[in-house]
């Protein structure tokens, strides 16, 4: 199931901020941000933990814990990218790898670009950040990738998703945790999730 927080009022009074054309990309990149870090604060609540040995506090020695997998972060260029820092303030030890795709125009499949991801797999937990799963497809050929290279446990976060993309994503991957701010009903012929935001790369960075 996708995990939508939509109830939470901080993800649904941005994800509107988010959706108002007349937001220009300074706010909108904020947004972007505070977003990646509540739905990211989510997306990492079933992380593992593992005991430290015994250190001591001022007052009395302790067992302490830490993050006990290998994190990455893989940001879909190029509106990924505005989610890398969200999920570097929660995780800053986290390595990033970027994964270059575009939709085809007439087709809407995506079509791969960049992939520089090291010869052997030694991360234990991914997470995928791009804002939108539209038709999917640029989702599901992202995870596609990262199971081939070898990744087993992998998580999404996105902040708008229709709901025919999340259907495709999750047929495609069941095993796949999918956090997203808010679903939308519909998606145009040309791809585009309505009410949606628009192109969030567009709306990123021009
Ligand atoms: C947008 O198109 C997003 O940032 C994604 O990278 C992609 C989503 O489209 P789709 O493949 O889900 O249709 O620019
Ligand atoms: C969008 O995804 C457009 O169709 C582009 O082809 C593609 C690239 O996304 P981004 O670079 O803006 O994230 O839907």
């Amino acid at each position: 199931m996708a995990n939508t927080p939509q109830q939470h009022p901080l993800i649904a009074h941005k994800i509107s901020l988010l959706r108002d054309k007349r937001v220009k990309p300074k706010q909108f990149r904020e947004l972007v941000n505070e977003l990646g870090v509540l739905i990211g604060y989510q997306a990492t609540a079933n992380l593992d933990l593992i005991e430290t040995k015994q250190v001591e506090s001022p007052v009395a020695p302790f067992t302490g814990v830490k993050l006990k997998d290998e994190i990455a972060i893989f940001p879909i260029m190029r509106a990924g990218l505005g989610l890398v820092d969200s999920l570097l303030t929660l995780i800053p030890t986290a390595r990033v790898h970027h994964l270059g795709l575009y939709r085809e125009h007439s087709t809407l499949l995506p079509v791969e670009y960049y992939n520089k991801l090291p010869q052997e797999c030694t991360v234990d937990v991914g997470f995928v950040v791009d804002p939108m799963i539209a038709t999917g497809g640029t989702a599901v050929a992202a995870i596609n990738m990262l199971k081939e290279w070898g990744l087993k446990k992998i998580k999404f976060i996105g902040l708008i998703g229709s709901t025919f993309g999340i259907k495709v994503l999750r047929d495609a991957h069941p095993d796949v945790e999918i956090h997203v701010g808010v679903i939308d009903e519909n998606l145009t012929d040309e791809g585009y999730i309505i009410p949606g935001c628009g192109d969030a790369g567009d709306r990123i960075f021009k």
